[in-house]
């Protein structure tokens, strides 16, 4: 089976992460379709788009896991509510534990922050907060923790724990093995901060800014700006997004209210709304103001609920989308670089169950035709012999770097 991927949503309390995991879960698939039970609520399955292949080849797909709505393909994926994120933290109370090994579970992480300014750092109401505030303690509380567990790594190096023979980013790589790194990875980033082997020679800015960079490759972040349904939040978001300081983040606009009403709106057949759509449509039998003579039937809309729904559209001709789907979807793809991708056949795409193209995986980014194979199964790669790009029909060698939706046919010895 192919890797399933943990987005973590991070925030201090009242920035709507639970508003936010509540509208990105909320999913009106038929049962079954969910490959993931779990008892645990705050882990629940959101889904990220990707375009399906199957009306390029003229057929309809029969997804296994998720689903294809009119040509897009809903992939399920895992979304965690990492509550917990403690303020004030720094000054000696630390990350909670549980926050931490929660965090350590994800592979990428959504920032969900207020940029209305209505909520102080402990989540109590307030005005005029400046989010950059928010978005700066995250960053330095996560890398205070990496700084911690570098600092032990260099001491142990130092008190002569190690063999002699070994080198500063083995050890590193072990002290820090909990963030998925390894000395490779170690390796180049000491030289991209460009401090040179020796940690003696290391002060303590250095160590920080080395902490920092093992931090931003091994938890890789979007901030959702949240709340942009408020004039406040909007103000902050011309202003955040035009600060250069702020450059190296991406940040996306969102409202979570706006996507739970449409997903609510669409569940009750009030409109059609298809996640993370830029538009929707109130459904002609519902409209109020068109059927006023029937105005106490239980289906109709008010014309408070139908200006509502206007303002909403207003806010998706503005900013695109509610911001929900993208954050998720940027997270992933953007930002971590995975790679979606159809197992299919050179003849025809269904299989012999008649299923057709029934998965599209998710896979690590910089894969190889020849990883994908093992991704399918370990017996699929160690047979590898070649690939067939299921398009154009031409063979693919093992080092064939896999681009997203490509549709793949792996040829093997058995
Ligand atoms: N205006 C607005 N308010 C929101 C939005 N998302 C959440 N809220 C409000 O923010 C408050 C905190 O939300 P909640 O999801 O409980 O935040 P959490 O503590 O981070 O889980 C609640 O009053 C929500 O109704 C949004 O998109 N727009
Ligand atoms: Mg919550």
């Amino acid at each position: 089976m192919s890797t399933s991927y943990r987005i973590g949503l991070v925030g201090k309390p009242s920035v709507g992460k639970s508003s936010f995991f509540n509208a990105a879960t909320m999913n009106d698939v038929p049962e079954g379709a969910y490959p993931f039970t779990t008892i645990d609520p705050s882990v629940g399955e959101a889904y990220v788009r990707v375009d399906c292949a199957a009306p390029e080849f003229d057929e309809v797909c029969t997804p296994n896991v998720g689903y294809c709505d009119d040509g897009t393909r809903f992939v399920p994926t895992k979304l965690v509510d990492v509550a917990g994120l403690i303020p004030g933290a720094h000054e000696g109370a630390g990350l909670g534990n549980q926050f931490l090994t929660d965090l350590n579970e994800t592979d990428v992480l959504v920032h969900v922050v207020d940029f209305s300014g209505t909520t102080d750092a402990e989540g109590e109401p307030t005005e005029d907060h400046d989010p950059r505030e928010d978005i700066d303690f995250l960053e330095e509380e996560l890398d205070q923790w990496y700084l911690g567990i570098l600092e032990k790594g260099i001491e142990r190096y130092e008190s002569g724990y190690t063999t002699e023979d070994d080198a500063i980013e083995e050890e590193l790589a072990e002290q820090m093995s909990a963030f998925k790194t390894n000395e490779d990875e170690i390796k180049r980033l000491i030289r991209r901060v460009d401090i040179g082997f020796d940690p003696a020679e290391w002060d303590d800015d250095d160590e920080l800014r080395l902490a920092r960079e093992i931090r931003k490759e091994t938890k890789p972040m979007v901030i959702a700006a949240n709340k942009m349904d408020t004039p406040e939040a909007q103000a902050n978001y011309e202003e955040i997004t035009a600060d250069p300081e702020y450059d190296h983040l991406t940040i996306v606009p969102c409202s979570a209210h706006a996507e739970k009403a449409l997903k609510s709106a669409d569940q009750s057949g009030v409109v059609d709304y298809r996640p993370g759509d830029p538009d929707f449509e109130i459904s002609e039998a519902r409209s109020a103001s068109s059927n006023r003579t029937q105005s106490d039937d239980t289906g109709d809309i008010s014309d408070e609920q139908e200006q509502g729904l206007e303002q909403i559209r207003d806010f998706l001709k503005e900013y695109g989308a509610t911001g929900v789907q993208a954050a998720l979807e940027t997270a992933l793809f953007d930002v971590l670089g995975v790679t979606p991708v159809f197992p299919g056949g050179a003849n025809g795409l269904g299989n012999e169950r008649g299923e057709v193209l029934p998965d599209c995986y998710l896979i690590p980014p910089n894969s190889t035709a020849e990883d994908f194979a093992y991704s399918l199964h370990s017996d699929i790669g160690d047979g590898f012999l070649h690939a067939i790009d299921c398009r154009s029909n031409r063979q693919l060698g093992k080092d064939y770097e896999v681009e997203p939706r490509d549709v793949i046919e792996v040829v093997t010895t058995n």
